[in-house]
């Protein structure tokens, strides 16, 4: 009896948490909707749970990139700005910063805009350093959870800046 109980208990729990996954499309949810056993045992939910797989198949080939987002330096269409330039990572998920056209570029965190504690200078290129060759990176690893901002400092002037959210 105490057996069925729990079992009764961590399915619809199960289920909650890969919804959430889903919604967030998290490399850590893809995770946890990929537990095999979890999954055959909630059959009564495996009909709506047809779009689920599908995000998780999509959240796979993001998390086969070893939780990486990578940002390009500099538009396709010659455009001075990151693309994206307002996006959110996780914790931890390491940010490749790649340049792409219009460099020489360089990725500077403004101290006075990313969360107290975190030393600006140990997550930022220094002002002088830059990217010349194209495909170039430079990344980072954000641990603090925040609101951080950046900027290419040869293109700051033009509007090359960009914000990034660490959840
Ligand atoms: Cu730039």
């Amino acid at each position: 009896m105490n057996t069925m109980t729990s079992a009764a208990v961590a399915i619809p729990s199960f289920t909650g948490l890969k919804a959430a996954g889903a919604a967030k499309a998290g490399a850590a949810a893809a995770k946890v909707a990929a537990a095999p056993v979890a999954r055959m045992s909630v059959k009564a939910s495996l009909k709506d749970a047809g779009v689920a797989v599908v995000a998780t198949a999509a959240s796979a080939m993001l998390a086969s990139n070893a939780m990486a987002i990578e940002v390009l330096l500099g538009g396709s269409d010659g455009s001075l700005a990151f693309v994206p330039s307002n996006f959110s990572v996780s914790a931890g998920e390491k940010i490749v910063f790649k340049n792409n056209a219009g460099f020489p570029h360089n990725v500077v965190f403004d101290e006075d805009e990313i969360p107290g504690g975190v030393d600006a200078s140990k997550i930022s290129m220094s002002e002088e350093d830059l990217l010349n060759a194209p495909g170039e990176v430079y990344s980072v690893t954000l641990t603090e959870k925040g609101d951080y901002s950046f900027y290419c400092s040869p293109h700051q002037g033009a509007g090359m800046v960009g914000k990034v959210t660490v959840n």
